[in-house]
């Protein structure tokens, strides 16, 4: 990759099936980077084993979400995408700076602190250095920016301690990168728990609207998403029902709070969620028959992420052997 246009990376991990929020917040932002920025775009199943997964399930949630960025619109011949497991530089890496992380920052991670909490019977040490191998995903390319949502902001303040660390050291090896959070309101809540955010980990299948999800789904599951004992469509505190139903309407039919109140104005909650439905559906439609076609051309599929492994390694193995010659590594 010529340095000529500033460099994004951003993934998701392979732990489920991808929500609407997913989409909101981070494969349709993607789309709109595409054109200023040189794109590479991962599917973090490294990191997904810190959690158990189904073998059978995980592989096809993994080829799943690949065929969903293209799907979402991710062009693969201008950006790369690929599995991160494909690219070894991604462990390597990960080994290195863990030799640069200190135990008393990773501990205080928030994400660690929460996953060790509901995953009591498994905390395992990829948990907690889990932080360390997503700094080596963003620092192998030389991002400059990483588009992720809120919850990731503690994560890449320490990609960047690490970037600066190491380039004290040694000089000016890595770019230390900037996270790139979108605007305020595209974060997605659950439609059964509307004060969390709507998570593909979630248990309850009623909590979320996966991508994939048919019409009659969709709209079953938004008919019956938590609202509250009042009857008016409006944007107020304390209404987080309602506030997330007219968040995912504004974002799905691009309008502002404003225009969607004035649109629900004397209307109840029965038709106001049936529109919320019916713009849902048609919001995913176009990237549910893309998604269609492309399962049926497994072999497209396939060549998008041999590619996008082989140009993605290429730039990570430049990455590495710089970082290795600094070390003082003997030179292969
Ligand atoms: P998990 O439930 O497995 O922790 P998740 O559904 O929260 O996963 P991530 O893999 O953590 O998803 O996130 C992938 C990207 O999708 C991130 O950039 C994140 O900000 C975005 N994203 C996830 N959920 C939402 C949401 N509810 N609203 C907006 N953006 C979201
Ligand atoms: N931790 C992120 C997924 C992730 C990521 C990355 C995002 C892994 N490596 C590198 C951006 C850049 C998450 O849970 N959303």
């Amino acid at each position: 990759m010529e340095k000529d246009k500033k460099v994004i990376f951003s993934g998701i991990q392979a732990s489920g099936l991808l929500t609407l929020g997913n989409y909101i917040g981070a494969l349709r932002n993607w789309t709109k980077l595409q054109a200023d920025y040189d794109c590479v775009f991962g599917i973090m199943d490294l990191h997904s084993i810190t959690v158990r997964q189904d073998p059978a399930a995980f592989r096809k949630r993994s080829l799943e979400i690949l065929t969903l960025y293209i799907a979402s619109g991710i062009d693969c011949e201008r950006n790369i995408l690929f599995f991160q497991s494909h690219v070894p530089a991604h462990a390597e890496l990960a080994w290195t700076l863990g030799c640069y992380a200190y135990m008393g920052e990773l501990s205080r991670m928030t994400q660690f602190k929460d996953k060790s909490a509901r995953h009591a019977e498994n905390i395992n040490s990829g948990l907690f250095t889990y932080p360390v191998l997503m700094a080596a995903d963003i620092l192998l390319y030389q991002a400059d920016l990483v588009p992720v949502g809120m919850d990731q902001k503690q994560h890449l303040e320490l990609s960047r301690d690490l970037a600066l660390r190491f380039n004290g050291i040694y000089g000016d090896v890595f770019t230390v990168p900037e996270a790139y959070i979108g605007k305020v309101g595209a974060r997605i809540m659950s439609l059964q728990e509307p004060t969390r955010k709507m998570s593909k980990s979630d248990e309850n299948p009623n909590g979320y609207i996966a991508m994939l999800d048919d019409p009659d789904t969709i709209l079953r599951k938004i008919k019956r998403a938590v609202t509250d004992s009042g009857g008016e469509v409006a944007y107020r505190e304390g209404k987080d029902g309602v506030n997330n139903l007219l968040g995912i309407y504004c974002a799905v039919t691009d309008t502002t709070i404003e225009q969607a109140e004035r649109a629900f104005e004397g209307k109840g909650y029965g038709d106001f969620k049936a529109a919320v439905g019916e713009a849902v559906v048609e919001c995913l439609r176009p990237v549910q028959e893309r998604y269609r076609d492309l399962s049926n051309n497994k072999d497209y599929v396939e060549s998008v992420y041999r590619a996008g492994a082989e140009r993605a390694g290429r730039t990570a193995a430049k990455t590495l052997r710089k970082v290795y010659r600094k070390i003082g590594f003997t030179d292969r």
